[in-house]
């Protein structure tokens, strides 16, 4: 007897092999097994005939991808952040979204708190200077950076990733947390992350750390340019984990050079892997390439949590964390 054909997948980047090896249990599955990038023609041509896929940030799926590939009925970005999903262009589609929410929040939090140390501390600048042979002589006054503790954290953005920050910044190091969101967290939240409201405005002047974790969309486009630099205190530090594009790079690189602002620590940019040169050129700026959930263990969980979704969807039709669950009632209907 003919066993039936396994649904067709695609991993459109290179994932671990026990997260190859699980969907192939299940699915008949084609797999980038580099590091590079697809082009959309290629990702729409090696998507012909599949009914699921895991994507990246790096993968955009809009409506001409959809209307190319009228088999495709699921989605799984490994990242909390979809803004390379254009959602209402799936849901009409009726393919389900999923993404990686919860299992990277602790770990990102971590590290958003790593660059505001970093940055405050000139961690990346003197490390630098002292693998280029230049250290000579000790100083009372070399290197001396910016405090951490007891200080002002402002955090732009307050999900959950957000309030990891707060948590760490209140309770761990002592300092008052204000936040500025869309809307309010309620009071119980509040007083768990130690976080004060205050207005976009306030948050600016008054931050002595800035630390956004907000999701991009045309609304947070640029939502730290040049206007937003000069409201803020020229002691006082930014750090971007959330998205390039939230910041206007351009106009950081120039406020960075002209010390409107002291620091700045930045694991995402506009346009990456390219960065804005002359970001590269200035040496009150820590750069990092977009690791910010980067530990093995997290990143494995974000790999499963993609699977698990594409496996739950083709096999029983529910998803553990779907992004337009309404697809979810569609197709049960
Ligand atoms: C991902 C991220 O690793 O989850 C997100 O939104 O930015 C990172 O954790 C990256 O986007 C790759 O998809």
């Amino acid at each position: 007897m003919n066993t039936p054909a396994k649904p067709a997948i695609l991993v459109a980047r290179r994932v671990f092999p026990e997260t190859l090896a699980r969907l192939r249990e299940h699915f008949d599955v084609e797999s980038n097994d580099t590091d590079g990038v697809w082009s959309q023609d290629e990702l729409v041509q090696r998507l012909q005939g599949k009914v699921g896929a895991l994507t990246t940030g790096s993968e955009r799926i809009g409506p001409e991808l959809l209307a190319a590939c009228p088999v495709l009925k699921v989605v799984a970005n490994i990242a909390v952040g979809y803004n390379n999903f254009d959602v209402p262009a799936l849901t009409a589609q009726g393919v389900l979204a999923t993404n990686t929410p919860d299992v990277l929040t602790e770990t990102t939090a971590d590290f958003g708190f790593a660059l505001v140390l970093a940055t405050a501390r000139r961690v990346a600048e003197s490390e630098h200077y002292l693998r280029a042979g230049l250290w000579k002589q000790w100083a009372l006054d070399m290197f001396a950076g910016a405090e951490v503790h007891a200080t002002t954290l402002g955090i732009l953005g307050m999900g959950r990733i957000g309030q990891g920050v707060a948590r760490r910044g209140a309770h761990g190091f002592g300092m008052k947390v204000i936040y500025h969101n869309r809307s309010r967290l309620d009071a119980a939240t509040e007083a768990a992350c130690g976080a004060t409201y205050v207005s976009k405005a306030e948050l600016l002047a008054q931050a002595d750390h800035l630390v956004l974790v907000v999701p991009y969309s045309a609304a947070s486009h640029h939502a730290i340019g040049a206007a937003e630099l000069a409201q803020m205190k020229p002691t006082a530090t930014l750090v971007n984990i959330a998205r390039g594009g939230i910041v206007d790079d351009a106009a950081l690189a120039q406020a960075l050079k002209n010390r409107q602002i002291a620091a700045a620590g930045l694991d995402v940019f506009e346009g990456e892997p390219s960065v804005h040169p002359e970001l590269l050129t200035v040496p009150n700026v820590v750069l990092t390439p977009h690791i910010a959930s980067a530990t093995l263990k997290t990143r494995r969980a974000m790999a499963e949590l993609a699977a698990d979704n594409v496996i739950a969807f083709l096999t029983q039709g529910r998803a553990l964390t779907p992004i337009n669950p309404e697809v979810l009632g569609a197709a049960a209907a």
